[in-house]
């Protein structure tokens, strides 16, 4: 591991700006139909909104908006029902001061999100979906170019690397290439090496360990740790809830190595960490 200043850039989204030389929360807002279900008792927008709106107040200053779960074996979702679940509360989230990030692979769910308020493109799949990178061109909004190999119901049998950190580094510049090739502009390009997808938990560790050596491919880089199941391993099988800690503290280390965005749950626990971080980076002596 190696400890690295963050950059001194800017991503513009938007009317707003983004200071990435220091570090920011992505708070995690998935709007798919198990993620709000109380029973009936509140309307599924309204619980989601006030859930963004306590991170918000908790110290996120994105909310990472998803209506697919990406996770193995969840059943395929319609970009019809994709939009119908994300638009109302990123037009709800618009009214507020938060930079707004759409988890999808969909060029049609980002053009309606966009239209509706949203800010930024988060996508797993890297743009490979047809025409999402000259969408991503044509819409000049910051993207997010995650690594992962196949799709999230193939991807655990495609973990063969020989060095996870390298390949994961050489397989993302081929995607960035392809979108700076279509148009896409480099200062709005993020990358994430994908924690958890198409990789094993040793491999997430390593990953990890070495995350510094992204910072080559000279852009902002998210990292996403939180809860994945990697990390409950390590904490000795631990289920999601109670992975909190596990997950501020591995973010803490991504951050230690160049990371410029975490993407969490526990929002308020990761600020806090941060805090201290800041802290600590700021000492005048
Ligand atoms: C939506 N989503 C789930 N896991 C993710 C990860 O690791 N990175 C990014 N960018 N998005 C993710």
């Amino acid at each position: 591991m190696r400890l690295i200043p963050l950059p001194n850039r800017v991503l513009k989204c938007g009317e707003m700006q983004l200071d990435l030389s220091t570090p920011h929360v992505m708070g995690i807002l998935n709007v798919t139909p198990d993620s709000f279900s109380d029973g009936g008792k509140h309307n599924a927008k309204d619980t989601a909104v006030a859930h963004a709106l306590q991170m918000i107040a908790d110290g996120a200053t994105v909310i990472d908006v998803g209506g697919e779960s990406t996770r193995p074996g969840a059943s395929a979702v319609s970009v019809e029902e994709e939009i119908r679940r994300v638009v109302p509360v990123v037009q709800e989230l618009a009214k507020h001061e938060v930079i707004i990030s759409i988890d999808t692979s969909e060029p049609e769910v980002i053009k309606a999100a966009v239209q509706a308020g949203a800010h930024i493109w988060n996508d797993v799949r890297a743009l490979t979906r047809p025409h999402a990178l000259a969408t991503a061109a044509q819409l000049n909004i910051p993207v997010i170019i995650m690594h992962m190999r196949g799709e999230p119901t193939t991807m655990n049998n495609l973990d063969q690397y020989e060095d996870v950190t390298l390949d994961v580094i050489r397989e993302l510049s081929q995607r960035v290439q392809d979108a700076l090739e279509i148009g896409v502009k480099p200062e709005n390009i993020m990358i994430d090496p994908g924690f958890g997808f198409a990789k094993n938990a040793q491999q997430n560790l390593k990953l990890l360990n070495e995350f510094y050596k992204l910072n080559d491919l000279g852009y902002p880089i998210l990292s996403a740790l939180s809860r994945k199941r990697f990390i409950g391993e390590a904490l000795g099988g631990a289920d999601a809830q109670h992975r909190a800690v596990g997950s501020v503290a591995a973010h803490l280390l991504s951050i230690q190595q160049g990371a410029c965005m975490v993407r969490a749950h526990d929002v308020k626990e990761m600020s806090d960490a941060i805090k201290v971080w800041n802290a600590m980076n700021n000492l005048a002596v």
